[in-house]
C-alpha cells in the first residue's frame, strides 16, 4: 500500500532530469546564429559572458580574457573536476588578452578557466549547421 506512489515519484524524477545540453552548466544558450563574429568576455572577474553560446558553423568566437590569470582550455567540468579535451579547437590559451576560434564543425565545445572553474568560470559553444534563428522576435 505504501509503495503505490513509487512509480509516480520515479516518473517525476525522470522528468526533472538534466536537459540534453548541460555541459559545463549550460542548460540554455544565447542564440547567436547568423553572426559571423561572437565575443565572449569576462565579467565580475570570474564569469564568462555570454558563457553559453549557440553559433552558426564557420562563425568565429573571440574570447577576451587575461589568459595569464585565467588560462582557458577546451574540455568538460563535471563533479568538481575538469578534463582537458586535447581535440578541442578551444585553447589552450595561457597568455595574451584575446584569442579567436573559428568553428568549422558542428558539435558542442565546452571550455573552462583552469584556475576558477569551480567558481563558475566555464561555458560551452554549441555549433549549429543552421545559419539563422528559428524565428525572429
Ligand atoms: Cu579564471
Amino acid at each position: 500500500m505504501a509503495n503505490r506512489n513509487v512509480p509516480f515519484l520515479l516518473a517525476l524524477a525522470l522528468a526533472a532530469a538534466a536537459p540534453a545540453h548541460a555541459l559545463n552548466n549550460c542548460s540554455s544558450f544565447s542564440d547567436l546564429r547568423g553572426q559571423a563574429l561572437v565575443t565572449v568576455n569576462v565579467v565580475n572577474q570570474f564569469r564568462y559572458s555570454p558563457a553559453c553560446v549557440r553559433i552558426s558553423r564557420n562563425a568565429t568566437v573571440r574570447f577576451v580574457a587575461q589568459f595569464g590569470s585565467h588560462p582557458m582550455y577546451g574540455g568538460i567540468v563535471s563533479g568538481g573536476s575538469a578534463t582537458i579535451d586535447p581535440g578541442s579547437p578551444i585553447g589552450p590559451f595561457t597568455g595574451g588578452l584575446e584569442a579567436s576560434v573559428t568553428f568549422m564543425a558542428e558539435g558542442e565545445f565546452p571550455y573552462f578557466c583552469d584556475f576558477h572553474y569551480n567558481m563558475g568560470m566555464l561555458g560551452s559553444v554549441l555549433v549549429d549547421d543552421s545559419i539563422f534563428r528559428d524565428a525572429f522576435e
